[in-house]
C-alpha cells in the first residue's frame, strides 16, 4: 500500500467531510481535507471500493455532475509543505534544500522553483506511455522535484492515479526519492464539460447549426485530414490553446512545461533553469503545419484589431511566406515551456477569443500549435522567446543538438547528422528491414497485420519539415552550424 497522504482541495468552503479511507491513506482528520461531496467524489469512492475488492472496474468512470469538483492533490506524508510555507520552513531544512539544489540560494529562489510545474493532459488508457515519459524525464533532469499537474476531461481511474504518483513521488531511485517525497505535489485535475466541449452548450457558443459542423467533420474525414472527424481532438486543441492555464489546479504556478505520453527526452536538461530572464515562451521543435487543417486561420489573424498591445511584431518574418501569406511555420507545442502570467493576460485572452468566436476550431481543425505561434508572433518580442537546444522525441519527429560539445555535456543519446549524405536533420521515418524508408504499401500492410511500426532513427533534410533555420534567421540568431 502506498504511504501517501491523500489530500483533497476544493476552492470553496467545505460542505461536508467524507470519512472513508482509501488505499492512498486518505486522512480525513487533516484540517485541509475538505469535500463538496459531489457525485464525482461519490463515484470515485465506489470505483475505489470495487477496485480493492478485485472487481473488474471500468477504465473510464462516467461523470454526471462535476461542476464543483476540480482536483485531487497528492503528496507524501513526508512533504515539507504540509505544515510549512517557504517562509516558515525551519532554517536547517532550508539549508538542506540549498545543498541539494544548488540553483536555490535564497527563499525567493525556492518560491520561484515551487512556481514551476509539469503540465500533462492525458487519458486513462495512456497510462503506460505516460509512465515511460515520466520515468525518462525524471532521469534526465538533475533536480526533477517539480509539481506535476495532470488533467483529464474524464475522471481519472484510481489505478492511474496510484501508478502515476508512485512513479513520481515514490520513485525507486534512492537518490531522488528523498527529495521527491519532500517536495513534490501531484495534482489530478478534472476539466469541466462546458470548458472542454463548448458544443455541449452550443447555443452559447455559435449560431452555426450542429448539422453544418458535423458535415464539415465528415468532409474533412473523407479528405483524409488528420483527426478531421474528431470532436475530442478539436476540444483538446481548443483547451490547449486557450484554457488549460485557467484550470484551478494551476493556480499559484507561473511556468509550466508541457509533457505528453509517449515522448522521450534524449539529453539532460532543465526546462526552467535554462530559461533566460524575461522569457515567456520556449520551444524545441518548429515544423510546417498541414495547410488543409487551417484554411482560414491566417485570414482570421489578419482581421485581428490591434490596439494598445501592438508590439511591432518583431517575429512576423518568421511566419511570413513573402507574398502576404502564412508560411505554416509553428512551434511544436507538445513540448513548450510557457509563462502562465503571459497566457493568462488580457492581451492573450483577447487574442484567442478573436479566433474562438469564429468557431474555426470546430469548422476547420485548427491545432493549438499554429494558434500559440500566432500569439507568440503577435504579442511577444524576440527576446521573450527561446529555442531550447535539447534532445526530444515525439514520434515521428526528433530534435537533437547539432553541436558535439552540447551533446557531450548534456549526455545526449541522439545523433543529429546523416553522415553519409552530410545532412543536418531532425526527423524519424519509418524504415523497413533493409534500412529503406517504408513505402505506403508496406505501411498499410503492417497496419493490416497489426504489426508494430519499427522506428529507426535516421535524419532527413531539415529543409523539408523544419522551420528552425527560419527561427535562427528571424528569431534569436543561430547558435550552431
Ligand atoms: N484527457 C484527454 N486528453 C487528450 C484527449 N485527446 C488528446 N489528449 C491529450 O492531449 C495531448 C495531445 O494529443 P495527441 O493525441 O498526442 O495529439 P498530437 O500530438 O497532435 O497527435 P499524435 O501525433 O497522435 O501524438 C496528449 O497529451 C493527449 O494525451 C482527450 O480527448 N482527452
Ligand atoms: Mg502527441
Amino acid at each position: 500500500m502506498l504511504c501517501l497522504t491523500f489530500v483533497l482541495f476544493v476552492f470553496s468552503f467545505a460542505l461536508s467531510t467524507v470519512s472513508k479511507q482509501t488505499p492512498f491513506d486518505l486522512d480525513t482528520s487533516l484540517p485541509y481535507f475538505t469535500s463538496l461531496n459531489t457525485n464525482y467524489e461519490q463515484n470515485f469512492f465506489e470505483l475505489w471500493e470495487s477496485y480493492v475488492n478485485g472487481y473488474n472496474h471500468p477504465l473510464v468512470l462516467q461523470l454526471k455532475k462535476h461542476d464543483k469538483f476540480y482536483h485531487f492533490d497528492y503528496m507524501s506524508e513526508k512533504n515539507i509543505f504540509i505544515n510549512n510555507t517557504v517562509e516558515t520552513l525551519p532554517d536547517d531544512l532550508f539549508d538542506e534544500i540549498r545543498h541539494e539544489i544548488l540553483s536555490i540560494k535564497t527563499r525567493a529562489d525556492l518560491t520561484k522553483f515551487k512556481q514551476n510545474a509539469i503540465y500533462i493532459l492525458v487519458r486513462n488508457y495512456e497510462l503506460d506511455s505516460l509512465c515511460k515519459s515520466i520515468l525518462n524525464f525524471l532521469s534526465r533532469v538533475p533536480h526533477p522535484y517539480f509539481d506535476f499537474i495532470i488533467m483529464n476531461d474524464k475522471p481519472f481511474d484510481p489505478f492511474f492515479i496510484n501508478q502515476i504518483t508512485k512513479f513520481i513521488i515514490n520513485s525507486n531511485n534512492p537518490t531522488t526519492k528523498k527529495w521527491a517525497e519532500r517536495l513534490i505535489t501531484v495534482k489530478f485535475g478534472l476539466i469541466k464539460a462546458e470548458i472542454w466541449d463548448p458544443l455541449e452548450h452550443k447555443e452559447d457558443y455559435t449560431t452555426i447549426p450542429m448539422s453544418v459542423i458535423e458535415s464539415r467533420w465528415e468532409q474533412q474525414e473523407e479528405q483524409g485530414i488528420l483527426y478531421g472527424g474528431s470532436r475530442s481532438y478539436r476540444n483538446m486543441c481548443r483547451f490547449q490553446s486557450m484554457n488549460f492555464y485557467n484550470h484551478p489546479s494551476l493556480d499559484g504556478y507561473k511556468y509550466t512545461m508541457r509533457m505528453e505520453p509517449g515522448v522521450e527526452y534524449l539529453c539532460n536538461f532543465d526546462p526552467f533553469e535554462e530559461l533566460r530572464d524575461g522569457v515567456k515562451y520556449a520551444f524545441t521543435l518548429s515544423l510546417v503545419e498541414y495547410p488543409e487543417t487551417i484554411p482560414s486561420l491566417f485570414t482570421t489573424y489578419l482581421t485581428y484589431k490591434r490596439d494598445e498591445y501592438y508590439r511591432n511584431r518583431e517575429l512576423f518574418e518568421f511566419i511570413n511566406d513573402g507574398i502576404g501569406g502564412y508560411n505554416l511555420c509553428h512551434f511544436w507545442t507538445n513540448f513548450e515551456v510557457i509563462s502562465l502570467d503571459w497566457v493568462r493576460s488580457e492581451e492573450y485572452t483577447r487574442f484567442m477569443e478573436h479566433f474562438d468566436k469564429t468557431a474555426g476550431f470546430y469548422m476547420e481543425r485548427w491545432g493549438d500549435a499554429p494558434l500559440r505561434t500566432l500569439a507568440v508572433v503577435e504579442l511577444l518580442r524576440i527576446d521573450e522567446v527561446q529555442w531550447l537546444d535539447i534532445g526530444y522525441l515525439h514520434p515521428p519527429f526528433v530534435s537533437c543538438p547539432g553541436d558535439l560539445k552540447t551533446r557531450t555535456e548534456r549526455q545526449c543519446t541522439c545523433e543529429p547528422y546523416d553522415f553519409e549524405n552530410d545532412i543536418l536533420g531532425i526527423s524519424l521515418v519509418y524504415m523497413n528491414e533493409d534500412g529503406f524508408e517504408k513505402d505506403d504499401e508496406e505501411e498499410e500492410e503492417e497496419e493490416e497485420n497489426n504489426d508494430n511500426f519499427d522506428f529507426d532513427r535516421i535524419t532527413i533534410n531539415m529543409h523539408d519539415y523544419s522551420c528552425l533555420k527560419k527561427w535562427w534567421r528571424y528569431g534569436e540568431g543561430k547558435s550552431f552550424l
